[in-house]
């Protein structure tokens, strides 16, 4: 048995099917969204999936300043009152990890052990980043945007603030927020308190939390979490693809009851109305399609409409769950930009992009036992 604290840093990859004690402490830190909240158009924010790398800091509002400066004409700092007195914008937007999918990949990439729920919807409220850079004169020669976050830790042996950047024109699209709010409310400390970015479409690891600083700089940022994590790589030292926006992606909600343990499905011989939702970072939803046998054959789900144009979109499918007997029921999103979620999942170095269609096993016909009070159904 391995002990935590062990020998086994973020990159390694373990062939065994075990979960090890280190994933399982980043997984109790960093919960996903249960299935069963695809219920609601927008996530109660105690059922939001979190990701935090390192320690969530502790910030004391009044002495917070956002400082904005670097290849800038003006530097600025604002304070959180100067924030919330600008002009506000409330978007319904869905995150999503980019890491969503990587415990399902053999061999698995050790790192935070999502299965597919790291996703949520939140009703986010802030100011637009764009008339913030304006004001502050970027100058002539303007590369990246570097986001610094409070949180301080060590990554790939490498002591850091955590820290992205953003070309500056993706940084200036009306979308681009300063976040402080979320489903009306102050943002908690592990959403980012006491200021966030918000990147509608891109993956989580864009939208720094507990945002110190916004830098210009004349060059392509070299950060950690920018140039050496967060790329698409099927083999280790490969220059790799950055991760950008999210790939699409469907979920249900798992139906009937679950089993303890397995989670596998009891359900009565009946008809089914299987929902869900879905959701895409690269253009809209177009189709989802279900599946009762593992895939072999399909038939379309009837879409909604988006909760937001960068939010998820519900849809539902009638299932004929009259016959007992095993079931495995998949579900497929395809998006505008002619993107397919894949029937088995792309491995990659860092267990990132895995968007394989999601699985449910669904036992019809009753448990051996019942104990139950006569008038349940
Ligand atoms: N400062 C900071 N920002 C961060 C992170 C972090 O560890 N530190 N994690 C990122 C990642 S990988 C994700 S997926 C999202 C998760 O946001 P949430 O916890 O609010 O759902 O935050 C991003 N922003
Ligand atoms: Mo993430």
């Amino acid at each position: 048995m391995d002990e935590v604290g062990g020998s086994r840093p973020a990159g390694t990859l373990i062939s065994s099917p075990d979960i090890t004690p280190e994933e399982l402490q980043l997984a109790v830190r960093n919960h996903s969204m249960p299935l069963e909240a695809l219920r609601y158009d927008i996530t109660p924010v105690g059922l939001h999936y979190l990701l935090i790398h390192f320690d969530i800091p502790m910030v004391d509002a009044s002495g917070y300043e956002l400082s904005v400066g670097g290849h800038v004409r003006n530097p600025m700092r604002l304070s959180i009152d100067e924030l919330m007195a600008r002009p506000s914008i409330t978007l319904a937007v869905t995150l999503e990890c980019a890491g969503n999918g990587r415990a399902r990949l053999h061999p698995r990439p050790m790192s935070q052990p999502w299965l597919s729920e790291a996703v949520g919807t939140a009703e986010w409220t802030g100011t637009p980043l764009a008339p913030i850079l304006e004001e502050t004169g970027v100058l002539d020669g303007a590369v990246d945007i570097v986001f610094t976050g409070l949180d301080r830790g060590v990554q790939g042996g490498v002591d850091q603030y955590y820290e992205r950047s953003l070309s500056l024109q993706d940084a200036m699209r009306d979308e681009v927020l300063l976040v402080y709010a979320i489903n009306g409310r102050p943002l908690p400390p592990q959403h980012g308190f006491p200021l966030r970015l918000i990147v509608p479409g891109w993956y989580g690891m864009t939208d720094v939390k507990w945002l110190r600083s916004i830098t210009v700089i004349d060059r392509a940022f070299a950060g950690y979490q920018q140039a050496t994590a967060y790329h698409h790589r099927t083999e280790a030292g490969d220059a790799g693809v950055p991760v950008t926006r999210m790939l699409p992606r469907a979920l249900m909600i798992p139906p009937g009851v679950p089993d303890f343990m397995s989670r596998t499905r009891f359900v009565e011989p009946s008809t089914q109305e299987v929902e869900g939702r879905a959701w895409s970072g690269r253009a809209p939803i177009v189709s989802v399609d279900f599946s009762a046998d593992g895939g072999a054959s399909w038939v379309p789900a009837t879409l909604d409409e988006p909760v937001s144009p960068y939010a998820w979109r519900g849809w539902t499918c009638h299932w004929d769950a009259t016959r007992p007997g095993e079931y495995d029921l998949c579900v497929r999103a395809a998006d505008a930009a002619g993107n397919v979620q894949p029937l088995e999942a792309r491995w990659t170095t860092e267990g990132v992009e895995n968007n394989a269609v999601q699985r449910v096993r669904v036992v019809v016909g009753a448990p051996v036992d019942r104990q139950l009070p006569a008038d349940s159904s």
